[in-house]
């Protein structure tokens, strides 16, 4: 019974053109990307953030599925009505962060270890009676000299297996996020040996701890070449790449895989998308789609500015990125449609 309800919302998660929406940065996080554009660092402007995004107009259009942090999942609308009533009215699956950050790995310079696996089951109980159906936790995985190592692949993808086993008991579907970071100057190919290795032993674990895929997601990064790399590459190269590396490591059952979009741009997170689902979607056993925070909300933060006068633009902003993901998922993105022009004539159409 668990098992079925697991596999229709993952199913759910990724049908259509639609995809994730994270919303769950830490308030530590949140508070940084706030501090850059003036905003204050308060629980008040935090909620009329997430107030602003959860009551954007057809935000449902594109997005199956919101991700929300243990702070967010327990506020309300200024009408009083909870976020998770405000998204399930709209169709929309409320998910829930539940790591508790990526720290310093001891004996393991520059390395992290994702931490929050303490009281996990009972915090899963509580969050799923308030309504949560999907659940999310990430791993950070750093290329430099001679990392990652061993170890810490293989403690962060043991950790994230035992995370997917508690959900799935719960009868929540796992989000799993191993991330390799985009930070550094290693080359396309390294991300990719280093995106290889990390998902072969993330499934191996998944499986050892007896996680069924059927009803899980995978969030992976894309495979790029580091933000410092000399050797930037073409969309169309990173898409072949991105595609070939998670062919040769996620089995046939995942039924989705819904990338995180690392510090890329919005255009090119929607573009290298587009560009996998052009060439390749029909011949794919999984969904590929999308599980952004900032290529989603980045442009609509930056208008809102903690300013209730810029909130309805902002949202249009927001609308217009999930849009654009939509059109990417099924192989339709274009440039144009970033043109202000074409952007003004979408909206009224
Ligand atoms: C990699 O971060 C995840 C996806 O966000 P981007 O699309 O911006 O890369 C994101 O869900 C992240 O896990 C949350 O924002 C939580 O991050 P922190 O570091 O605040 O816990």
């Amino acid at each position: 019974m668990i098992a079925q309800e697991l596999v229709n919302t993952a199913k759910k998660l990724v049908a259509g053109d639609k995809g994730l929406l994270a919303m769950d940065e830490s308030n530590s996080t949140c508070n940084k990307r706030f501090a850059k554009l003036g905003i204050p660092q308060t629980e008040e402007a935090r909620r009329a953030y997430r107030e602003l995004i959860v009551t954007t107009p057809g935000l449902e259009d594109y997005i199956s599925g919101a991700i929300l942090t243990d702070e967010t999942i327990r506020q309300k609308a200024k009408d009083g009505m909870p976020f998770v009533k405000v998204l399930e009215a709209a169709g929309i699956i409320p998910g829930i962060k539940v790591d508790a950050g990526a720290k310093d790995m001891a004996a393991h310079p520059g390395e992290k270890i994702t931490e929050g696996l303490d009281g996990l089951r009972d915090r899963l109980a509580e969050y799923s009676q308030m309504g949560a159906r999907f659940v999310k936790w990430r791993a950070v995985l750093v290329i430099g000299g001679g990392i990652p190592s061993r170890s810490c692949i293989e403690a962060n993808a043991q950790t994230l297996a035992r995370y997917a086993a508690l959900c799935q008991e719960a009868g929540l579907v796992p989000v799993v996020e191993p991330e390799v970071l985009m930070d550094g100057d290693h080359t396309l190919e390294r991300c990719s040996e280093v995106t290889e290795d990390v998902l072969h032993t993330v499934f191996g674990q998944l499986y050892r701890q007896r996680v069924m895929l059927e009803g899980m997601l995978l969030k992976p990064n894309m495979v790029l070449p580091g933000l410092d790399c000399p050797k930037q590459e073409t969309t169309d190269v990173i898409a072949d790449v991105t595609v070939r590396c998670l062919l040769r490591t996620v089995p046939p059952a995942v039924p989705g895989i819904t990338f995180l979009s690392g510090g890329q741009s919005a255009e090119l997170a929607s573009a290298r998308l587009n560009a996998m689902n052009v060439s390749f979607k029909s011949r794919l056993p999984w969904a590929l789609s999308f599980s952004f925070a900032r290529a989603v909300q980045q442009p609509a933060l930056e208008i809102w500015q903690g300013k209730e006068i810029f909130a309805a633009e902002a949202q249009e902003a927001l609308y217009h990125r999930t849009k654009c993901n939509g059109a990417a998922r099924r192989g339709e993105y274009y440039a144009a449609m970033e043109n202000p022009v074409t952007l003004r004539k979408a909206r009224k159409g």
